[in-house]
């Protein structure tokens, strides 16, 4: 009796240190105790083993065969699965679509979804050829606009040493179907191409390739002349034109798998083929050339806007549509899927379908630039999926993601970011999974399948990110920033000689009449860039859904919109509401206790209040500003502001201070 007794204390008490245990580092693989499964592999390959070995250590069920198969509906990297008389086969025509298997079946295992290999089995084919990570790493370590720590690249020491974080990463991303990944920031170091640096690369891509996972870089355009010392970058000029086969060719010796260049040109100050007189087709042109004899390609950033009197949201379309067609065929233009950056909420690039002669590929955030850093729970499948409802999966080639990941132990911040890789890497396999399928999948692998949790804190990750846009920037608002660091509010700032296109009244236009940027064919006929039917539904004021409307028009303070209230009125309760929402899933992740781990609990929980705490100063800091054009009363039935407007003009975040103000800051700026 005694003895039962301790038994039973011991293994409370084992639980209860195995709940409190969890940092987060193992993201939604975290290993799991009983597997001893029968696997049997074709051969040994670097890449068979992993995926023999990932089942060896996590299947329960009938012994596993793998089998190498030619199967033309399969492509280069799909799999089946079915179950058999005796055991569950696992086929697919090369080596990395078995690795992709392997990993399907374990989360078929792990999120109890097993029932879906009865009958036909399961037959998975990618979307995309080209699933790939942006990451905006540089040299020494600092990541732009990355808030989970630093670089995972410890550039220093490779490629002598080589951290376990290289592998764990590569897994990671094969286990959601990421294929591909660039290192470095898209503002790029010349250092990158440098022979000492490539064979720090080449000690990356070697770890990274019996993932399926193929390394690319970022590329500054004028490398011939700050690294190889020529006196111009001209694509056109013949000395350039060798350097950069001369450095093709260096690169693919070392890794003949190399994927290509990224490139962002003649843009931001960054150099291009503009600088001298050339296209941007003749500039991606000249790399596509030098990589071409390798099978490599350019992914080249249509991310431009030039200090010109044009409205920024046009800009990136009138200077590539033109070009439509005149891009080497192993070119993709790479498009934000906004027309100006990464905005919480912004109407599809119409650049997409405006190039039907080059391939074109879209750029996601995932990191949260723009969507309250590593503090705020803002679960980002659903922005990806609206941008699927405009442009057809179809009609792009690939999909990039700027990356979210850092040295952080849970590599990305805050927990719930996590959920963000891991959608990217679902959806770019297959846009057609619903937000609430991926949702459900990193939930019961990155916490508990228990329903009681599940279905709560799943419904808390579907608003979160409607929630936000509600308390920053709702009906179409946009670029409300603070000045530099893109965290909190400062929609009334202004800088002694900024470009206009960098401060928030360029984009919210607040006045005695209204808010908003008339972008219709009255004001910047920005409409005209979408096909038709949209351009006349965005561009009349009547149609133009809520959501929109500020983007594409000024509109009075006191007009109707299609919700009924005046804008006004819309405006509080939208960012009333955000407050609201963030309320309530401070409540719901109460709940969540009981199931969760102390650590990744009491995490998310200081996390949600720093986030309610900055709903709050979004709210009262964007409604008391446009109170001040307005003229009209905050309706009775939302809260009350709690700051009041001076003390908040005052606060200047110190840039690496992510935190919202607090008392103490409040009462220093005063
Ligand atoms: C903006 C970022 C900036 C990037 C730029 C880009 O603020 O840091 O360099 O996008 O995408 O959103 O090139």
């Amino acid at each position: 009796m005694k003895r039962r007794w301790i038994l039973t204390a011991g293994l409370a008490l084992l639980s209860i240190l195995k709940m409190a245990a969890e940092d987060g580092s193992h993201l939604w693989l975290r290993p799991h105790q009983g597997a001893n499964a029968q696997v049997t592999a074709p051969r040994q390959s670097p890449t068979l083993d992993i995926a023999a070995n990932e089942l060896r250590q996590a299947w329960k069920g009938a012994p596993v065969t793998l089998e190498l198969k030619k199967d033309k509906q399969l492509g280069q990297e799909g799999f089946r699965i079915s179950r058999q008389a005796d055991r569950v086969l696992l086929s697919s025509p090369n080596e990395t679509g078995l690795l992709y298997g392997a990993y399907h079946l374990l989360r078929l295992q792990e999120t109890q979804a097993l029932s879906r290999l009865d009958g036909e089995g399961v037959t998975e084919v990618p979307a995309y050829g080209l699933r790939i990570l942006n990451h905006w790493d540089n040299l020494d370590g600092t990541i732009e606009r990355g808030y989970a720590g630093q670089s995972l690249w410890n550039w220093d020491e490779l490629p002598g040493k080589l951290s376990d974080r290289y592998e764990a990463y590569a897994r990671a991303n094969a286990s959601v179907g990421i294929n591909a990944t660039v290192l470095n920031n898209v503002n790029a170091s010349p250092q990158m191409l440098s022979t000492e640096y490539l064979q720090k690369v080449k000690a990356l891509a070697d770890v990274f390739r019996p993932y399926g996972i193929r390394v690319f870089l970022s590329v500054n355009f004028a490398s011939p002349m700050q690294l190889g010392g020529l006196s111009t970058a001209d694509p056109l000029d013949k000395a350039v034109i060798r350097w950069w086969k001369d450095k093709a060719k260096e690169i693919y010796q070392l890794i003949p798998d190399f994927g290509g260049f990224l490139v962002k040109a003649n843009s931001e100050g960054q150099p291009g083929p503009c600088d001298f007189g050339r296209t941007h087709a003749e500039g991606a042109n000249m790399l596509a050339d030098a990589l071409k004899p390798y099978k490599g390609i350019v992914m080249w950033r249509a991310f431009v806007y030039s200090p010109s009197d044009a409205d920024r949201a046009k800009q990136a379309y009138l200077e590539f549509q033109p070009l439509d067609g005149r891009f080497r065929s192993n070119v993709i233009v790479q498009i934000k899927n906004g027309p100006i950056d990464f905005q919480p909420r912004e109407p599809y690039s119409p650049l997409f379908g405006a190039m039907p002669k080059t391939p074109l590929m879209v750029e996601f955030q995932i990191t949260q630039e723009y969507l309250g850093h590593s503090n705020h729970l803002a679960y980002l499948a659903p922005m990806w999926k609206e941008f699927f409802q405009f442009v057809t999966p179809a009609s792009i080639q690939a999909v990039a993601g700027v990356s979210n990941i850092g040295s952080d132990t849970n590599w990305c911040g805050h927990p719930f970011a996590q959920s963000n890789w891991y959608a990217f890497g679902r959806l770019a396999w297959n846009p057609e999974l619903s937000s609430d399928e991926i949702a459900d999948e990193w939930l019961k692998q990155t916490f508990t399948t228990d329903e009681a949790f599940v279905g709560p804190v799943k419904e808390i990750m579907l608003e979160s990110r409607e929630a936000v846009v509600d308390y920053m920037m709702p009906l179409g608002l946009h670029h409300l920033f603070a000045w530099g660091h893109h965290y909190g509010p400062e929609p009334w700032c202004s800088v002694d000689g900024a470009r206009p296109d960098w401060l928030p009244s360029y984009y919210h236009k607040a006045d005695a009449e209204g808010i908003g940027f008339d972008r219709s064919s009255k004001g910047s006929n920005a409409t005209a860039q979408y096909p038709a039917e949209l351009a006349a539904q965005y561009d009349n004021l009547s149609t133009c859904p809520d959501e929109y409307v500020l983007w594409f028009h000024h509109v009075p303070w006191t007009h109707r919109l299609q919700s009924g209230r005046t804008l006004w009125d819309e405006l509080c309760h939208r960012y009333d509401n955000g407050v609201q929402q963030v309320k309530k899933f401070q409540k719901v992740w109460d709940q969540a206790e009981k199931y969760v781990d102390l650590q990744r609990f009491q995490e998310v929980q200081s996390l949600l209040k720093i986030q309610m705490r900055d709903a709050v100063w979004w709210k009262d800091a964007c409604l008391l500003y446009f109170q001040e054009f307005s003229k009209l009363p905050i309706p009775y039935d939302i809260e009350r502001p709690i700051h009041n407007l001076r003390s908040l003009q005052k606060v200047q975040l110190p840039i690496s201070n992510y935190e919202c103000p607090t008392e103490e800051l409040l009462n220093k700026n005063r």
